[in-house]
């Protein structure tokens, strides 16, 4: 019978695709054991708590249940397949439809045994086909583990590889039939893929270490493109069929990105880390703000696998940007808080990996964002001013 891997063996497959792809944070030499360098926390992570901002947020328990595995997703929408609205909180291993006060409506377990030795890495609801009940995605992002859509019910429905291995997917309607694909960017020279619902190949793209894709409609005829980095770090833009609508000529210095809502940038800005500076750029490359997150002053640089961003607002106070950093492989997180300016104003190390975040739906105009961790989601909420 085959058995889910453990953490610690997905922490060394986490490694060894960084020591492949990447110099491993504090290991820019040769590669040493895998276990080595999950137990070396750099020294601006190791403490977890609060460096910045202390009772600037109130932090409460706001929804857990064992066994959903590390939250990747959490929003508000049409998701449960009954009417009207409800937060979905999607996890590695499971999922929860929720009402706007956290109690629970729903739970789907993933079946990931049913495609073998498989243990999901970056689940997010999508609905495929837009009937009101959502399937789930897994965005993949390891290299190793291919991009897998499983049912409403968790069952898999079809996986997708190559032999290039994938570095990360997204799913959109990038054709306007109302119907998701999922556009897919291999590692080494495996280029952009387009999938369809069913898990059919549409084109292939060439390209060089598609490290992460998202979604935009840059052109504003209501179908996103599709919006890459890649192994010159450079931001691409393409259309339905593939093509290259533009990519930004300068070294952009782009892998893993978040997108963003930006003043005067549209549709959204990307948000990336990059050498110690949390940068914004506009999809053409132009930056609109950059500032150091001093993280490198003692120890190495620190790569983060995957960033989060949301706007938290409140009446009648300034809108704060809540930004989540994930650093799987020393299993913490780093939730900050700027104002408009990217000035900081809050930031604490989390002790557990993360890499959702949501101030959305019923959250929007209340000061409250929602964090996800391991089996469990936290809410922050701005505290009054003096
Ligand atoms: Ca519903
Ligand atoms: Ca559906
Ligand atoms: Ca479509
Ligand atoms: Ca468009």
């Amino acid at each position: 019978m085959r058995q889910v891997p453990t953490r610690a063996w997905h922490c060394s497959i986490a490694i060894i695709a960084l020591a492949v792809v990447i110099p491993c944070p504090g290991h820019t030499t040769e590669a040493s054991s895998p276990k080595e360098p999950c137990d070396r926390i750099p020294a601006r992570l190791k403490h977890v708590g609060v460096v910045t901002g202390q009772g600037m947020l109130a932090k409460k328990l706001w929804y857990e249940q064992t066994g959903l595995g590390k939250i990747t997703d959490i929003r508000w929408g049409n998701f449960d397949g009954e009417p009207g609205e409800e937060f979905v909180v999607v996890g590695t291993q499971g999922a929860a439809f929720l009402r706007p006060d956290g109690g629970q409506k729903s739970t789907v377990r993933f079946d990931w045994r049913a495609i073998g030795e498989y243990w999901g890495e970056h689940v997010v609801a999508a609905d495929m086909d837009n009937d009101g009940q959502c399937e789930f995605l897994d965005r993949a992002g390891a290299w190793l583990p291919p991009v897998a859509l499983l049912s409403h019910r968790g069952k898999p429905l079809w996986t997708y590889t190559s032999d290039d291995g994938v570095d990360n997917a997204v799913a959109g309607d990038v054709n306007g039939d109302g119907r998701l694909e999922v556009a897919v960017g291999f590692n080494g020279g495996g280029g952009v893929h387009l999938v369809d619902r069913d898990g059919r190949t549409l084109w292939k793209q060439p390209d060089g270490n598609v490290w992460h894709l998202e979604m935009l409609d840059v052109n504003g005829d209501g179908k996103p493109e599709i919006v890459h980095s890649n192994a010159a770090g450079q931001i691409t833009v393409r259309d339905a069929q593939g093509q290259v609508l533009w990519r930004t000529e300068d070294k952009t210095s782009v892998s893993d990105f978040c997108t963003v809502a930006w003043p005067n940038v549209t549709p959204a800005a990307l948000l990336f880390v990059d050498e110690g500076h949390l940068r914004v750029l506009d999809v053409r490359g132009a930056t609109k703000a950059s500032k150091s997150l001093l993280l490198t002053a003692a120890g190495p640089s620190v790569w983060f696998t995957w960033q989060s961003a949301a706007w938290v607002t409140q009446k009648g106070q300034p809108a704060r940007l809540a930004v989540l950093l994930d650093q799987e492989v020393y299993d913490r997180g780093l939730l900050l808080l700027f104002d408009d300016a990217l000035n900081l104003l809050y930031q604490e190390v989390l002790g557990t990996s993360g890499a959702a975040l949501y101030a959305g739906g019923p959250l929007a105009g209340q000061g409250r964002v929602l964090v996800g961790a391991e089996d469990q989601v936290w809410e922050y909420r701005l505290t009054p001013r003096e």
